[in-house]
């Protein structure tokens, strides 16, 4: 009748390599080599870009909607790195250089947002599966993969993107609560940027962390510095390692910040002060990292200056390439829902075809 502290196995930790200033913590740098860290840079640098970019097409009309990821990047672009190519990412909708890293041609990407369908497909034979937009309705699914390849015996991983608010939803505790029962080959990688829409990260969840809810679910937890691309790729390797070789799960959290907008229809003036952007902007990971690299001599200012051009000038021809394919007419969106449209339907897709007609958009232009 005992009434004893109960000692709880997994373990959790914290994890930041990279101070704010982009100096390195010498023990445990992972001392990756100058052609993957001028990679990994530049990656991230897409992510920046594609982001900018999207969201200047957004306020000219020319997509429909944009998420974008700024001050994030160093998470997904570092995680996605770690993976073997038939391991397999189950993304969200937030990790742009994850999707280019994967082989997503950058228009792909800019499609979906522009709002065909066709943006949403994987690249042929690639592991990845679409993007998800219903919040972390992509847990499950990448947990019955893991499950899969436990079944089957294969020596790989899958890697699973969700934001802090998605681990408020049913499928992320299922997902995670099977993943370790069943001691299945799972990363979940929590991007922790704060907020959720306009919910902030302390009404999310009464926990002191979100990498500690790895505790109740039997496996290990981690805590990293997600604006800090090298803690992120050291704690995904370790994981990913671990997976493979039997260990089970892992939770990651990478502890960052939404810079930007929620989605280009929100307007976080609402609801969060200047004070704290302009905190967390002096966290941004691009220029930590690009300080880093300079530190040790894999970037200078020209080579810095090359990789930008490089970026903006493979940018510029994606949004070409988006723009010459459009041959999509916008009235499919009423044609393929419902197989008799009602009243109102009717009446809006004839004011709708209308509209375009009086543009000069629809099929053919
Ligand atoms: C199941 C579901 N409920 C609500 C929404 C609307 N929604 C879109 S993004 C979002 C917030 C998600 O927050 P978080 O998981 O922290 O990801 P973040 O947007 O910060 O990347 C919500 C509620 C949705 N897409 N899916
Ligand atoms: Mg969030």
């Amino acid at each position: 009748m005992p009434r004893k502290p109960i000692k709880i196995k997994p373990k959790l930790e914290y994890l930041s390599i990279l101070d704010g200033k982009g100096k390195v913590d010498e023990k445990l740098d992972p001392k990756l080599d100058p052609e993957q860290s001028t990679y990994l840079y530049r990656l991230m640098l897409v992510a920046r870009r594609l982001d900018e970019r999207c969201i200047n097409m957004q306020r000219q009309g020319r997509i429909g909607t944009y998420g974008p990821c700024r001050g994030q990047e160093a998470v997904h672009c570092a995680a996605s790195m770690v993976m073997d190519k038939d391991d397999w990412i189950v993304h969200a909708f937030r990790e742009p250089g994850s999707f280019y890293h994967r082989g997503w041609p950058l228009e792909r990407i800019i499609q979906f947002w522009g709002g065909y369908e066709e943006g949403c497909t994987p690249p042929e034979g690639s592991n990845d599966l679409p993007i998800a937009v219903p919040i972390a309705s992509q847990c499950p699914h990448a947990m019955g993969i893991a499950w899969g390849m436990k079944l089957r015996k294969q020596n790989n991983a899958v890697l699973c993107y969700c934001g802090d608010g998605g681990t408020s939803e049913g499928d992320f505790h299922e997902a995670m609560n099977f993943a370790g029962a069943y001691h299945l080959p799972m990363v979940m990688m929590v991007a922790n940027n704060q907020w959720a829409i306009s919910i902030p990260r302390e009404k999310q969840t009464a926990s002191e962390t979100i990498a500690q809810k790895a505790l109740a679910y039997g496996f290990d937890g981690i805590q990293v510095d997600g604006n800090d691309p090298l803690a992120v790729y050291v704690a995904t390797k370790e994981a990913v390692d671990k997976a493979k070789n039997g260990g089970g799960p892992t939770l990651i959290e990478a502890v960052t910040y939404r810079l930007g907008v929620h989605t280009t229809a929100d307007d976080p003036t609402k609801y969060r002060s200047n004070e704290e952007v302009k905190k967390w902007e002096k966290l941004d990971p691009l220029p930590r990292f690009q300080k880093y690299l300079v530190s040790t001599g894999v970037l200078d200012d020209a080579k810095t200056e090359e990789i930008e051009k490089s970026v903006l000038a493979e940018l510029a021809e994606a949004v070409t390439r988006y723009e010459e394919g459009r041959d999509v007419d916008p009235l499919d969106c009423f044609d393929h829902v419902l197989s008799e449209l009602p009243a109102e339907l009717v009446e809006q897709r004839a004011e709708f075809a209308a509209c375009l007609e009086r543009e000069g958009i629809g099929q053919g232009h």
